[in-house]
């Protein structure tokens, strides 16, 4: 489950100390100081993080994996390093550990790799009605490719998976559930171990799209028990364009490549290659180094923080933010119990468009997203076109969120609700 702190008790962050390690937070937006709400879409990336990529710039910068010479092997062993790093940050074998650019492409892998070269015909890939388009599309491909069926598991009418119906949908022919742990509208949080012990016991893989867990609470690929598990490095103040795929290196073995290329191969010959052990076979091509080491610095910077008091902080600010909504006469999407709530909330003002209210809100200085959050069947499913969604990380404060509500307030004042 999500929750294992209490936020009430929890020792508190040092708000001065971390805002200062994110420059780009002292910045005023039309007069106003930031007030940053979209951490869900992308975080802040603190100094620590960018001196490491301007460290490994400056000294070791080379090509990994082919260099004789110092800097090469330098380069290569803060690579592999950085992989080290990053699984141990989800507890996970660094075998398994695939460097991507983003979750995106890092579902794209198991969805053209495994479901589209190793699943039957007829086979059927369970996924839910609150995914991110990144955990729809490229099973959709898949699926028309190599004759697939798809099915969803529905919702409660408070943003809850339906899961009354799972035994059913779990049975065969289903072999792959790809679900989201945590909603990046609803901010809903599943219970996956409960989820993925139960597709076990039907011999269903389960891959875990973390875009928004991993950053925000411990997850670990041993006790979820998850097959895959894709996540951003840019979502957890990380360098955009750092990402990994964490897979069963056994099932990494049965897959074939993704990519073709340099790096990813063993021999090859005119007509035809071998491949690369695991997890080098899923990358060809020169790697960005550079985000790797920087997403491993990310990784060191939210556990000396701490993780577990990261999370308890930001459930702090969603129990304000969502006493501030309800205040503000907001419609407020999703749970209202906050042991299953992440920190993304999403909302609408009477019948003013999202958009209007993201523009209002941007002249005040605060940064929240408005749209579909690239989930237009979930919009369907609140029967809303779309919404303003606000979305905390461990530099934001209670006061910034009071500024939301005020933000709300002249909202209401501008187009008369
Ligand atoms: N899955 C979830 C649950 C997400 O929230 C996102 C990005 C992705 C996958 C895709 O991540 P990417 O790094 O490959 O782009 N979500 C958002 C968002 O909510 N606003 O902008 C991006």
């Amino acid at each position: 489950m999500a929750t294992t702190i209490d936020p009430a008790t929890a020792p508190s962050l040092d708000l001065e100390r971390i805002r200062a390690d994110f420059p780009i937070l002292d910045r005023e937006v039309g007069g106003n100081p930031l007030t940053y709400l979209d951490s869900a879409a992308t975080s802040q990336k603190p100094i620590q993080v960018m001196d490491a990529v301007d460290r490994y710039y400056r000294r070791s910068n080379a090509n990994v994996h082919r260099g004789v010479h110092q800097l090469g092997n330098e380069a290569t062993d803060r690579f592999e390093a950085s992989r080290v790093r990053v699984a141990g940050f989800i507890d996970a074998d660094p075998q398994g550990l695939v460097f991507v650019r983003n979750t995106t492409e890092a579902l794209n892998l198991v969805a053209g790799s495994y479901a589209r070269e190793l699943l039957q015909k007829g086979d059927r890939i369970v996924l839910t009605l609150m995914e991110h388009h990144s955990n729809l599309v490229p099973w959709q491909l898949a699926a028309e490719r190599a004759g697939l069926q798809l099915a969803f598991i529905g919702l409660t009418e408070d943003g809850r998976l339906e899961l009354s119906n799972l035994d059913e949908l779990l049975a065969p022919p289903t072999r792959l559930l790809s679900l989201t742990h945590q909603s990046n509208v609803l901010g809903t949080v599943n219970d996956i171990a409960a989820i993925t012990a139960e597709a076990h016991r039907r011999d269903v893989l389960v891959c875990l799209d973390g875009a928004q867990s991993v950053p925000h609470m411990r997850v670990s690929t041993r006790e979820l028990g998850v097959d895959f598990l894709a996540f951003s490095g840019h979502k957890m103040c990380g360098p955009m364009g750092s990402g990994a795929l964490w897979a069963r290196p056994e099932l990494l073995e049965r897959m074939p490549p993704f990519l073709g290329g340099g790096s990813m191969i063993a021999k090859v010959e005119l007509e035809r290659s071998t491949w690369n052990t695991v997890p080098h076979k899923f990358e060809a091509g020169t790697p960005d180094v550079a985000s790797a080491v920087g997403l491993a610095a990310a990784c060191d910077y939210l556990d000396e923080v701490g993780i577990e008091r990261i999370h308890a902080h930001e459930q702090g600010l969603v129990r304000h933010m969502i006493d501030v909504l309800d205040e503000s006469g907001a419609t407020v999407y999703g749970p209202r119990d906050l042991a299953i709530h992440g920190g993304a909330v999403s909302f609408n003002v009477a019948d003013v468009h999202p958009h209007d209210t993201g523009t209002i809100l941007d002249r005040l200085g605060i940064a929240v997203r408005a749209g579909h959050h690239c989930c237009q069947p979930l919009m369907r499913e609140l029967d809303v076109p779309a919404t303003a969604r606000a979305s905390v990380y461990l530099y934001n404060t209670h006061e910034e969120i009071d500024r939301l509500g005020e933000g709300i307030a002249e909202v209401r004042r501008v187009f008369r609700v």
